[in-house]
C-alpha cells in the first residue's frame, strides 16, 4: 500500500510530466507550420519560375534547358551564332562548343531576353552545341540536350573548280588551289583519264566543238580552239578547220556525214565545197556564209573581144576597105 505521501508524489511526477508531453508537442506543431510556411514560398518560388522554359522546376539537378538555337551546318572559321530565350532574369549561361571550348557565364538582367553567342570552329568535324542555365538561388542546371552542328568538309576544299574526290584520282592535292589536273579548256573536265578509272576525260579538250578524236585525224591541234569555226550551212553543223595555221579553214569537215572537203580562198573569201562534188557551193568571209557566185569572166570577155576586133580587121582588108600602102599610077603624057 501506497502511503498518502507517495501517492502525492506521484500525482505530482504525473502532473509534470504532462506539461512536458503538452510542450513538446506545442514545439512541434510550431516546427510544422513553419516547415510548411517554408516548403509552400520554395514551391510558390519553384511553381513561379517554372512557368519560364529555360528555368529550373522542381528538382533542379534534373532541369534540362532547352538546346541554343542556331545553323546546324557550317564552315571553319565562320562566326556562327547560337541563341537562347530566357525570362529569368539575374541568370547566368554558359555555352559548350562542343570542341572543348566553353563560354563565359553570360548574365541576364532582365525578364525575357535572348542570350546570343557566335563562335567558329577551326577544324572540320561534328560538334554537340549545349547550354547551361546556372541560378543564385538554386545552383547550376544540367547541360541542354546538343544543337548537333556539323562542320564539313566543302566539296571542293580549296575552290579551284575540281572536287576532293577528283583531285585525289588525279593525284592534285585537294587543299592547293594552284594544284589541280590538266583541264586545257577550264571547263572542269580533265583533258584526260584519271589513272584509276574514276573519271573520264574530256572528249574535247579545247571545247571547239570538235572532238579529240576527230581532230586528230583530221590532224588538227586538239588543243587549240582557235584553229576551228563552226558554221551552219542549210541546218548541217560543219567545221571549218585550219590545219595549216595560215589563218584560213582549208578542211570542211561535215558533222552530218562525217566527210571532209577541201577549200579555196578566191578574193579573201574561203571557198566551200558543201556537197562534195569539187563545185564550190558557198563562201564564207568576216563570218558570213554566203552562197557562192562565179567571179565575172573578165579575161574571157577581153579575148572574145580582142579576137572580134581581129576578125573583123581581116575581114576590112580583105573587102579592101583597109588596105596597108597605096598602089601609085603613073600618068603617061
Ligand atoms: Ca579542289
Ligand atoms: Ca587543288
Ligand atoms: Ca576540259
Ligand atoms: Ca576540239
Amino acid at each position: 500500500m501506497l502511503s498518502d505521501g507517495m501517492r502525492r508524489m506521484l500525482k505530482k511526477a504525473g502532473s509534470l510530466q504532462k506539461n512536458i508531453l503538452d510542450l513538446d508537442f506545442n514545439r512541434l506543431k510550431s516546427a510544422f507550420i513553419v516547415l510548411l510556411i517554408i516548403f509552400t514560398l520554395f514551391f510558390s518560388l519553384i511553381s513561379f519560375f517554372g512557368c519560364n522554359n529555360n528555368i529550373a522546376v522542381a528538382g533542379y539537378s534534373g532541369y534540362i534547358p532547352s538546346p541554343p538555337i542556331g545553323n546546324s551546318t557550317g564552315d571553319i572559321n565562320i562566326d556562327h551564332t547560337y541563341i537562347i530565350y530566357t525570362s529569368d532574369s539575374g541568370s547566368y549561361w554558359m555555352f559548350d562548343w562542343g570542341d572543348g571550348s566553353f563560354s563565359d557565364w553570360i548574365e541576364v538582367k532582365v525578364s525575357d531576353a535572348s542570350v546570343s553567342q557566335s563562335y567558329s570552329w577551326s577544324s572540320y568535324g561534328i560538334y554537340e552545341v549545349r547550354v547551361r542555365h546556372r541560378s543564385s538561388y538554386i545552383g547550376d542546371s544540367t547541360w541542354s540536350d546538343p544543337l548537333i552542328v556539323t562542320i564539313a568538309i566543302p566539296p571542293d576544299l580549296d575552290g579551284d573548280g575540281y572536287n576532293n574526290d577528283l583531285e585525289a584520282a588525279y593525284g592534285k592535292n585537294p587543299d592547293d588551289p594552284d594544284d589541280y589536273p590538266l583541264d586545257t579548256d577550264g571547263d572542269g573536265t580533265p583533258d584526260d583519264d584519271s589513272a584509276d578509272g574514276s573519271f573520264t576525260g574530256d572528249l574535247d579538250d579545247d571545247n571547239d566543238g570538235l572532238s579529240d578524236t576527230i581532230e586528230e585525224s583530221l590532224s588538227s591541234n586538239s588543243l587549240d580552239d582557235s584553229d576551228v569555226t563552226t558554221l551552219v550551212i542549210e541546218q548541217t553543223i560543219y567545221y571549218l578547220v585550219d590545219t595549216d595555221d595560215d589563218g584560213n579553214g582549208n578542211i570542211l569537215y561535215n558533222t552530218q556525214t562525217e566527210t571532209q572537203t577541201n577549200t579555196n580562198i578566191e578574193d579573201g573569201k574561203i571557198c566551200l565545197d558543201t556537197f562534195g562534188d569539187g563545185l564550190w557551193d558557198y563562201t564564207f568571209q568576216n563570218g558570213i556564209v554566203e552562197s557562192y557566185k562565179a567571179p565575172f569572166p573578165w579575161l574571157y570577155v577581153i579575148i572574145a573581144v580582142i579576137l572580134t576586133v581581129v576578125i573583123i580587121l581581116l575581114l576590112l582588108f580583105k573587102m579592101g576597105v583597109f588596105y596597108l600602102y597605096e598602089e601609085e599610077y603613073v600618068v603617061e603624057e
